[in-house]
This record gives structure tokens, C-alpha cells and sequence, in this order.
């Protein structure tokens, strides 16, 4: 595969900090999309000159969790972290084999992908806005429609309004929410989330943040979403819910780390935990969706993507989503 562009995204930051395990040395990158230039045998589903959306998790179609429709919790490729599809890694340096992210390892202008993880979409995509639908778009809208199908009129609070956060506001936004509130530390970022269908923006900071979100609601949200994953925010999501609402974990916290969660309110308020990866996704029927709401233009992808990075600049694009930036960016290759 010819890679045309690969997002920043936390994950690779958590590999980086080394919150999550894997074998070193490895490639990191995994929200991409890229052109096939050249198939190995017996390979169906793509030919050279398709231009693809990279799926970062494989599903194979067979195994249980496949065919109950829960192509996220696939289980039908056993391997050492790091490995393709098959166990084997198909990068080396000095002899010495190279791991890859998610068996993608898109932060290279080339990359080995498995035609499992390959989504051949229309050219007249821009290939920079279809990275973003391999992992932060897919992940966020998918955590409002699939996850926890917030039902038209009902409240939602946004934790974190990141790449993920924001496509959570748009896809809560389809939805038909009546009320979505938007929690952040930047205002740069609360303003693009008001662009993006928050109808309120509160400041994370605020030490009555609960209070806040219970006022503007009369008593909490039905729905609220962790776009973070820390301990803190977890917590957060489920305070702010009112009773019998549900709180969604989107983003994914440091491998192993406990949350504080309020056990007594979740039993007496009978709330809900929902856990959501890659927005519950099943990536050759929601990612097409999500693609044709892009082209009706109920989807913003273009205001999403706020800064493209060559390959080069890799650590400045890593600092800035660390900083108040707002939107997301991508390595862009020629
Ligand atoms: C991650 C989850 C673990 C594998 C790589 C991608 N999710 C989203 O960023
Ligand atoms: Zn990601």
C-alpha cells in the first residue's frame, strides 16, 4: 500500500508513553488510508490503483463474535502483539524484525496491509478525510449510533473534544439530541465543538462541573460519553448522568488502571456503563454510511481536519495534540 495519510491519534501517544504494551522496536500509525499498489496471490477483494480506508482491527468473518455482529470483538486471529495477521512481521532493520501497530503501521510510506483490513471506497473521496473514518470518526460517531443509540430529544454530555469527542457531538447531532453539552479544558476546542452541534460548552476545570450539567438538564444528562479514558473522566461521565442514564467509554484509559466509580449511585440510579470500541462499528457497513453523510454534507469531516503534517514533522504533529489545537491533524504523504 502507498499510504496517502495517517491521523494523530492518542493511541499511538499511549504506545509511545509506553501505557500499552508492545514489542520494540515497532512502527506506530493506524488511523489511515492509502493505495494499493501491488497484491500478493490470491488476493480477491482489492487490486492495484483502489484507493482504501485502513480498518485497524481485523475481523475475520467467521469467528463467533463476527457473526453475532460484533465485528470489534473478532477473536479469529490469534497472534503475537505486533505481528500481521499470520504472526509474522514484514518490516526488519538490521536483520531484526520491526513490529507493526495494529498490523498497519501507517506512519511510513509504505505499508503491508492485509486485505481483511482494507475498505475499497469511490476516488472522489479526499484520501485525508477518509483516514480520519479509519479510527477517530468511525470510533465517535459509532459510540452515539451503535453504542448507545441516543434516542431523538434526549441529553447528551461530551468529555473530551478531541478528534473522538467531536465525532461523538456529530454523531449524537444525527441522532437528533435535543441538548448535547460539550466538556473541555481549551476553549479553542469548546468552539469547535459549538461548530459541530454542542448547544452548550462548559470548562472542565470548573470545580462545580456535575452541578453545572445537572442545572442546565434538570437533574443530568441521559447520555454521557468519555472521549478521554482517564480515571478522572470515566468517573465524571457517570456523575453527570441523571438516573437511569448511560454512560459510554470511548476513549481507552492506560492498560490495567482502575477507575473510581460510584458504585452505590450506579446500583440505587440504576445507571449504565456501556464500553464502546471503534464505535461498535461494523466497518463495511458503517463506514460507507459514514462516508455518504460526509457527501450529503450532514457529516463535517473538511472542519474536522485542521492541519496536515509531513512524515518529517511527525513530533511537532504529536506535541500540538497534546496542546489546546483544536480538530484533528494528519501525516500527509506527498
Ligand atoms: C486503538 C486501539 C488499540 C489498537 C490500535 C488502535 N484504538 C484507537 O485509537
Ligand atoms: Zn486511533
Amino acid at each position: 500500500m502507498r499510504v496517502a495519510a495517517a491521523g494523530v491519534c492518542h493511541s499511538d501517544l499511549h504506545y509511545m508513553k509506553g501505557d500499552w504494551p508492545i514489542p520494540l522496536p515497532a512502527v506506530l500509525g493506524h488511523e489511515g488510508s492509502a493505495v494499493v499498489e501491488a497484491v500478493g496471490p490470491g488476493v480477491k477483494s482489492v487490486k492495484p490503483g483502489d484507493h482504501c480506508i485502513i480498518v485497524f482491527w481485523p475481523n475475520c468473518g467467521r469467528c463467533e463474535y463476527c457473526q453475532m455482529g460484533r465485528p470489534m470483538l473478532c477473536n479469529g486471529h490469534p497472534r503475537p502483539p505486533g505481528t500481521m495477521l499470520d504472526g509474522s512481521t514484514r518490516l526488519s532493520r538490521q536483520g531484526q524484525p520491526v513490529h507493526h501497530m495494529a498490523a498497519v503501521a501507517c506512519f511510513a510510506e509504505h505499508a503491508v496491509i492485509h486485505e481483511e483490513q482494507l475498505l475499497v471506497i469511490d476516488d472522489s473521496v479526499p484520501l485525508d478525510r477518509a483516514a480520519l473514518v479509519g479510527c477517530s470518526v468511525t470510533t465517535g460517531v459509532g459510540a452515539a449510533l451503535n453504542t448507545a443509540r441516543v434516542r431523538a430529544g434526549s441529553s447528551v454530555a461530551v468529555i473530551g473534544c478531541g478528534g473522538v469527542g467531536l465525532s461523538v457531538i456529530q454523531g449524537a447531532r444525527l441522532q437528533g439530541a435535543g441538548r448535547i453539552l460539550a466538556v473541555d479544558l481549551f476553549p479553542e476546542k469548546l468552539e469547535m465543538a459549538t461548530a459541530m452541534g454542542a448547544t452548550d460548552a462548559l470548562d472542565a476545570h470548573a470545580e462545580d462541573l456535575v452541578r453545572q450539567v445537572k442545572r442546565l438538564t434538570g437533574g443530568g444528562v441521559d447520555y454521557a460519553f468519555d472521549a478521554i479514558g482517564l480515571p478522572a473522566t470515566l468517573k465524571q461521565a457517570l456523575d453527570v448522568l441523571r438516573p437511569g442514564g448511560t454512560a459510554v467509554a470511548v476513549g481507552i484509559g492506560r492498560f490495567g488502571e482502575p477507575a473510581p466509580i460510584d458504585a452505590f449511585s450506579l446500583v440505587m440510579q440504576e445507571k449504565a456503563l456501556l464500553g464502546s470500541f471503534y464505535g461498535s462499528a461494523r466497518p463495511r457497513v458503517d463506514m460507507p454510511r459514514i462516508l455518504d453523510l460526509y457527501r450529503q454534507g450532514r457529516l463535517q469531516l473538511d472542519a474536522l481536519l485542521t492541519r496536515h503534517y509531513p512524515l518529517e514533522r511527525i513530533n511537532e504533529a504529536y506535541a500540538d495534540l497534546q496542546g489546546s489545537q483544536a480538530g484533528r491533524g494528519v501525516i500527509s504523504f506527498g
